[in-house]
């Protein structure tokens, strides 16, 4: 009971009605493919219900049994079960499951062996999570076509934003030996769905540069593994490497030197990795090299790197965290949250087919509370992911319980109005909005070699969370945690209502106590962990809160402000404008206000933050007794780390309340309504 083994624990599940009708149905199993996709299908199949329900699985079905394949791959009982109107509307990663008594069979059938694999990993998870598998029938496809992961690990072993021990892909300027802890990843990430990953850090040091070089055989042999459970590999560059690693003394995009350079080594790559998924690019942003320096702009650098790839199928996935990390604090009309829209909206348009950009979910930095990113309804022709952090940077690093399913969901409903009333940001992900020819979303990996994987044994749900969510956007939070605790824990329904109320509240709890009403930033500087109010008040990094003794928040309205507020559209752009109508939560992103500014929930600002901060720490306090409910239910490893990081969570959120609460005492002078003590 490390956590290990994660949502393909395969707990034992209870005797009964459901036990029965599993037991029926999945004694044997009926495969006829050698394709390696398959045969891991199969033995996922194999381990989970031997598992699950303690039978051995025979592959010599008499009567009734699973049967799994593609359409074409020789199972005569897959092309029994299926109509050709079903076969049709299944895409290149879909299935389609049908259960057909005069078949004799459960059948999981898709058009490819990726397919294959989802379609054994969602009946996995039917019978994890003790749902009926009779009378069966429908077709799965994904609605996000991009589903990946970014890590930022870092080839010395370290993990940029790593909350979870060190990198399990390498170590002291190697890779790892243990294709098995990869393995195991692997079978992890497609459960969820996940089908790329980038396996190296955005911002690439100049060894990682030879990951395109000297150690190509070493990423060719994780790309092997990835490619048994359908995930391609990607790879992050450095756009200054042509000068780094060749002869080139330039990385001007518009050199012919420089894209001859790129050009070749997309002929390498593909060469060892016929398919490989291609490029993740950080340029101009934080010091990192990119086409400024030259005079060009991002779709002159985008479009060489696609250009290279192109013949081979490849695509860029460039990121749109750019913005000036030079800022001088004293400059209130600079305003970093409008520098993504202000740098690439003009050059909508200008990217060649098979670049994507990639644009974080809010315009500063995954902070617990963000607008959306007005880029999202801004960008029409242009193919464009979302980027989350499921790492959580900013969210308690997996030391703090935060569940970010909901936060993702919110951002995934939000309405942009770019075109017609219903344009949520989902519709923009998944590509139909627009109709782009890629589509998706991407988000920073939480893993790392602690033996859980995660750090914080619940901080796996946002991993699994975020995968789901990526096949399909209209799952809720709920539907998400109640799958993942029984896959994790067993189905024992009171196990799963505390672990759920934990999770579901957790995002909540943590912004109470934090910074307040979306103004974000008050942690301490570099690490990110633990409160400081002016922390990065008084800093180049455009992260500013404007506190004094009269008022607090950011001005970016239109009259007295930044003007970023006009980067919305249609009434989003009033509405955050005006400051009677801005949502409580983001009133401190928008408007600067005095402390006794009315909210909408009655309270003055200054109340709000007192209130917050006592309800939030006790809260944080609730959820340790919740959990402690669960002692006797809960293996004793998963009990004991759960309670470990609860209990510190506790503790350190009352430091929250203390410091933030006197900060704003100290500085207003206004007293807390109750005979609570701020000193
Ligand atoms: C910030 C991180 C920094 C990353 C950067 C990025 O603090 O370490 O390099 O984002 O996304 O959140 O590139």
């Amino acid at each position: 009971d490390s956590g290990y083994t994660a949502w393909l624990s395969y707990p034992v599940l209870p005797q009964g009605n459901a036990y029965n009708q599993y037991v029926k149905w999945c004694g044997a199993v009926k495969v006829a493919e050698e394709n390696d996709t398959v045969q891991a299908a199969l033995q996922e199949w194999q381990r989970g219900i031997e598992s699950m329900l303690g039978i051995k699985v025979s592959s010599k079905p008499d009567g009734l049994c699973i049967a799994i394949g593609t359409f074409q791959g020789g199972n005569e009982l897959i092309s029994g079960v299926f109509a050709e109107d079903t076969l049709a509307k299944v895409g290149p990663e879909g299935f389609a499951i049908r259960s057909s008594e005069e078949n004799d069979c459960i059948a999981v059938g898709a058009s490819s062996p990726a397919g294959v694999l989802y379609g054994v990993f969602h009946l996995l998870r039917l019978i994890g999570s003790l749902q009926s598998i009779e009378g069966l029938d429908e077709v799965v496809n994904p609605v996000n076509g991009l589903r990946m992961i970014n890590h930022w690990d870092n080839f010395d072993g370290s993990v940029e934003r790593g909350y979870s021990g060190r990198s399990f892909l390498y170590e002291d300027n190697r890779f790892t030996r243990d294709l098995e802890r990869i393995r195991d990843y692997a079978r992890l990430m497609s459960s969820a769905g996940i089908n790329a990953i980038a396996i190296n850090n955005v911002n690439v040091h100049a060894l990682e540069t030879l990951f395109i070089s000297k150690y190509l055989p070493d990423v060719s042999r994780i790309a092997d593994v990835f490619r048994l459970y359908g995930i391609k590999l990607f790879l992050s560059v450095n756009f200054a490497g042509p000068m780094h690693e060749g002869e080139v003394g330039t990385a001007d995009p518009l050199d012919p030197e420089v894209r001859k350079w790129w050009q070749s080594k997309a002929a390498e790559i593909y060469a060892a990795i016929p398919d490989f998924g291609g490029f993740v690019v950080k340029a101009d942003s934080e010091n990192r090299p990119g086409p400024f320096t030259y005079g060009r702009d991002h779709a002159d650098g985008a479009n060489m790197l696609a250009e290279a790839l192109e013949p081979f199928g490849g695509i860029v996935i460039w990121r749109c965290f750019v913005y000036n990390c030079k800022q001088d604090w004293r400059d209130r009309k600079t305003d970093r949250a409008r520098a993504a829209y202000d740098h690439f909206k003009p050059l909508d348009g200008k990217f060649n087919d098979n670049v994507i950009l990639q644009i974080k979910n809010g315009p500063m930095d995954f902070q617990v509370r963000e607008p959306v990113s007005p880029l999202f309804g801004a960008l029409e022709r242009t193919n464009q992911v979302i980027e989350f952090q499921i790492a959580q940077e900013y969210t308690g690093q997996q030391r703090h319980v935060c569940y970010l399913v909901p936060q993702w969901k919110e951002i995934m409903e939000f309405n942009t109005y770019a075109k017609g009333e219903a344009s949520p940001v989902k519709h923009i992900v998944d590509g139909s909005l627009w109709g782009n020819r890629y589509s998706g979303i991407a988000a920073v990996s939480n893993v790392g070699n602690d033996k859980n994987w995660t750090g914080h044994l619940l901080a796996q749900a946002n991993l699994y969370g975020y995968g789901r969510l990526a096949w399909n956007p209209e799952l809720t939070a709920e539907q998400i945690a109640s799958e993942w605790i029984s896959l994790t824990f067993g189905t024992d329904p009171v196990v799963s209502g505390v672990i759920s109320r934990i999770l579901l509240d957790s995002w909540e709890i943590y912004e109470s106590y934090t910074a307040p009403l979306g103004v974000g930033w008050m942690i301490n500087p570099e690490h990110h962990y633990g409160p400081n109010v002016d922390g990065y008040e008084y800093s180049q990094w455009g992260t500013y809160h404007y506190a004094d003794h009269r008022g607090i928040g950011v001005d970016r309205t239109v009259k007295t402000g930044t003007g970023y507020s006009a980067q919305y559209l249609g009434s989003n752009a009033e509405h955050y404008d005006s400051l009677e109508e801005c949502p409580d939560e983001l009133l401190l992103f928008f408007h600067h206000v005095p402390y006794t500014h009315i909210l909408h929930s009655g309270k003055t600002v200054i109340q709000h933050i007192y209130d917050a901060h006592f309800e939030g720490a006790e809260r944080a306090a609730e959820l340790l007794s919740m959990w402690t409910s669960l002692k006797d239910k809960v293996a004793e490893g998963l009990y004991l780390q759960v309670e470990n990081r609860l209990k510190e969570q506790a503790g350190h959120a009352k430091e929250w309340r203390d410091q933030i609460n006197t900060y704003f005492y100290r500085k207003s002078g206004i007293e807390d309504n109750s005979e609570r003590v701020i000193y």
